[in-house]
């Protein structure tokens, strides 16, 4: 049967031209989703669950059609009656069930492993309202429920449902199903539970709610606010919902197969995809020892099951439990926990960094991953090493064997042929489809390097994208921008460590350089995309200084015409899909030794952005297969920032840049002038100026005049055309390394060993 006549079926034999897209959107999603039952569910006598707090999907239409290998004939058809894919899409809600970089990455490995072929299982939670949805008014953000969930949504109700223990009672676990198919592979799947008695009304005004009622909140919503003790109980109480509920599903599958409990080490993996998960150690020994396994046994069985994933070296990040908090949400893994503390303490008496419990009785739940898994990864080379010879030291000291790196990736079927289609089909008719299996492919478009007409077309798709992008911009926001400027795009979570504000110095430094006359080549368009966690003020400030900023500019006739700056509205994959086609320099200007990996950073690169970036996470590994010719370094390197945190407070000073420095001071100075502080709010000026005047944790004033210099530099080379189409083209052609389908064969390759 052919697809339209398929489609025309579901319409009620309406003909495909006369349909709504709306219509047109569910009928295709039911199409998709017999096909996907249809698609052989991948097996294996040997399965990995891959365990996180975050999935970050995306609309899954398309990456559906795309891996289902219909997604032309359905684009053609769809063509035919004279609609349009794109706008079908839309109808699709995104569930914002993850943060930023490690949820997204974990939805590009469930992609990846379906497409090798690997048994592996996403596990997490279903929250009704995701994270939040972000609106922008008086420059600020503000927090809304981002409502996702419908009967036609890809999540699916099934009849599997675990009882978890609480203090207040036991409380149902029910799943809901996600099909993840592999690119012309079979299918595996990601499991969301949820609560049955979650209860949507208790959500008052934006996000709050009752945070003491799990029965009713403990599915509502990711990363809860956490600033009071009943917020941080909360989220307590859904790791362990999230973890008991996955270790109760390992073990009935593992029993399904006919495999007796002893033997779950050889039959499952289990990756914890940073501590939200950790605590699924305790409760698989809970759960053995409640079979009847001896306490010794079911710790070597868990320690051959579980492997741990580090996304993060900020210490904040790292989560520590106090016990009298576990005390109370769950007992029931307590004795547990200070017996798995009591063995270490036994081996190592002196060594109190590797105790899991500290002296203020804090539970480390990273520590007692290393302890307790089989492998300890970190996501970039540089990562890595910081984890083994710094944060992790005394680890990797007694463990050598247990560390391995594995360098982060993105999947090229989301990331290029679905966000790209026209330079996806660019490169196969040059170099064949080979690339779409086997990434290393690309640098075959090497032997193109200095093949004038390939450049031309590579700047080509480059512009028809920015022009695509003004036209989403103006339907979404009414913003119009100008497709012949420069588009400079920093977009990920905000954070002071990822120096959006060390952006914003220099959105400061060129206005006034435009003020004073020195207008640039060629207009600049800054687009940012970012949500600040709700109770993380200075973030929150950093987004009211840039909107601030966005508006003094715009109304400024003098600036205006040479540079606009313009954050997008709730940042979320669909955007990113539209910026990152679009977007000539990505910036990626972390602290050095802050960012763990990034994967923003290889999506750009994919899609021919020339890098600006520090020698942070895996911009180390970009600048090695690209070579410093064909990227933008700056800054202090990781070392050098290391050592000024360890000589300790006072090593680094705003006191050495303001006021003394001139020219800095400038920059500082401007965030409260009148004309700044007349259009925003005083209070979030003064604070954040403040703080960046005196405290600037992360160091922006450390780099930031060498930043503003590399920028001008680069917009400089800009403006030679050929020169930065071979840059664009040597980013693509080395950016195979970088495809999720490399990752996922290591970690299999080293560590899950699926079959
Ligand atoms: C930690 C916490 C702790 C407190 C509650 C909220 C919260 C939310 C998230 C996290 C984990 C942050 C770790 C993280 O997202 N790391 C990012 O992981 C990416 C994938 O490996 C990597 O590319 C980014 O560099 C890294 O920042």
């Amino acid at each position: 049967m052919s697809i339209q006549i398929e489609l025309e079926n579901k319409l009620g034999s309406k003909p495909l031209y006369q349909a709504g897209n709306e219509e047109i959107y569910h009928a295709l999603t039911a199409m998709v989703q017999e096909r996907l039952a249809a698609t052989p569910r991948i097996q294996g006598d040997r399965k990995l669950y891959y365990v996180s707090a975050e999935f970050l999907m995306g609309k899954l239409l398309s990456n559906n059609l795309i891996n289902l290998g219909m997604y032309d004939e359905v684009r053609k058809t769809l063509a035919a009656a004279g609609k349009n894919l794109s706008d079908i899409e839309e109808i699709e809600p995104e569930p914002a069930l993850g943060n930023g970089g490690l949820g997204r990455l974990a939805a590009c490995y469930l992609d990846s492993a379906a497409t090798l072929g690997l048994p592996a299982d996403g596990v997490g939670l279903l929250y009704h309202f995701g994270l939040f949805r972000q609106e922008f008014w008086d420059h600020k953000q503000w927090e809304k429920p981002e409502y996702w969930l419908s009967p036609t949504c890809w999540a699916k109700k099934t009849d599997t449902r675990f009882w978890v223990p609480f203090p207040q009672g036991e409380l149902q676990a029910v799943m809901y199903d996600i099909q993840v198919a592999g690119y012309e592979n079979g299918v595996n799947c990601l499991h969301l539970f949820d609560m049955e008695t979650a209860d949507e009304s208790i959500v008052t005004r934006d996000i709050d709610f009752d945070k003491h009622d799990i029965s009713r909140n403990l599915t509502l919503f990711l990363y809860p606010d956490d600033s009071d003790r009943a917020g941080r109980l909360l989220r307590v109480y859904q790791q362990y919902f999230m973890v008991s509920a996955s270790a109760q599903l390992i073990i009935k599958e593992l029993s399904q197969k006919g495999y007796a409990l002893r033997d779950l080490h050889k039959h499952a993996v289990i990756q914890i995809n940073d501590t939200h998960p950790s605590m699924i150690i305790p409760e698989l020994i809970r759960l053995m020892q409640k079979d009847g396994i001896h306490m010794d046994e079911a710790i070597s069985i868990v320690s051959q099951t579980c492997a741990y994933t580090n996304h993060t070296i900020l210490a904040e990040a790292l989560e520590k439990w106090p016990m009298d908090y576990l005390e109370e949400a769950v007992p029931g893994l307590v004795p547990i926990i200070r017996e798995l503390d009591r063995r270490v303490r036994e081996k190592f008496p002196q060594n109190e960094k590797l105790w899991i419990i500290d002296q203020g009785g804090l539970v480390h739940m990273a520590n007692m991953d290393i302890h307790y898994g089989f492998s300890v990864n970190g996501v970039a080379a540089l990562h890595t090493d910081i984890l083994r010879e710094a944060e992790l030291k005394h680890f990797a000291e007694v463990y050598p064997e247990k560390f391995n790196n594995k360098t982060n990736g993105v999947t090229f079927r989301r990331w290029l042929m679905h966000c790209n289609p026209q330079l996806s089909d660019f490169l196969t008719e040059k170099i064949g489809a080979g690339w779409k299996k086997d990434a290393n492919g690309l640098e075959k478009l090497l032997e193109f390097q200095d093949d004038q007409e390939v450049l031309g077309k590579l700047l080509e798709i480059k512009q028809a994208n920015k022009r695509e992008l003004c036209r989403v911009m103006k339907e979404k926001s009414g913003v119009e921008l100008d497709p012949d400027s420069v588009f400079d795009i920093q977009i990920k979570r905000l954070h002071e460590y990822k120096r959006q504000q060390m952006n914003a110095l220099y959105i400061i430094w060129k206005y006034k350089q435009i003020k004073a006359g020195h207008r640039p080549k060629r207009p600049i368009t800054l687009l940012f995309g970012a949500k600040a966690a709700p109770a993380y003020i200075i973030a929150k400030d950093i987004i009211h200084l840039i909107l601030t900023l966005q508006e003094l500019i715009a109304k400024d006739p003098d600036v205006s015409p040479w540079l606009k700056v313009v954050m997008v509205e709730n940042y979320n994959v669909t955007w990113a899909e539209k910026l990152i086609p679009a977007c000539d320099i990505s910036e990626q200007i972390s602290l050095a030794s802050k960012e763990a990996s990034g994967t923003g950073n290889m999506k750009f690169m994919l899609n021919g952005a020339v890098t600006l970036g520090t020698m942070d996470g895996a911009n180390v590994e970009i600048c090695d297969l690209v070579g410093k010719e064909n990227i933008c370094i700056f800054g202090k390197g990781s070392e050098e920032v290391i050592k000024l945190y360890e000589e300790g407070p006072g090593r680094y000073t705003t006191k050495d840049y303001y006021p003394k420095d001139k020219e800095i001071a400038e920059l500082l100075d401007f965030i409260i002038s009148p004309a700044v502080m007349r259009l925003g709010d005083p209070e979030n000026l003064g604070r954040l100026y403040k703080d960046m005047s005196r405290k600037d944790w992360f160091m922006a004033l450390l780099d930031v005049k060498e930043y503003i210099a590399a920028k001008e530099k680069l917009l400089e080379q800009y403006e030679d055309r050929d020169a930065w189409a071979k840059m664009m083209l040597i980013n693509i052609a080395k950016a195979g390394f970088f495809s999720s389908d490399r990752s996922i064969a290591q970690y299999n390759e080293d560590i899950w060993h699926l079959k």
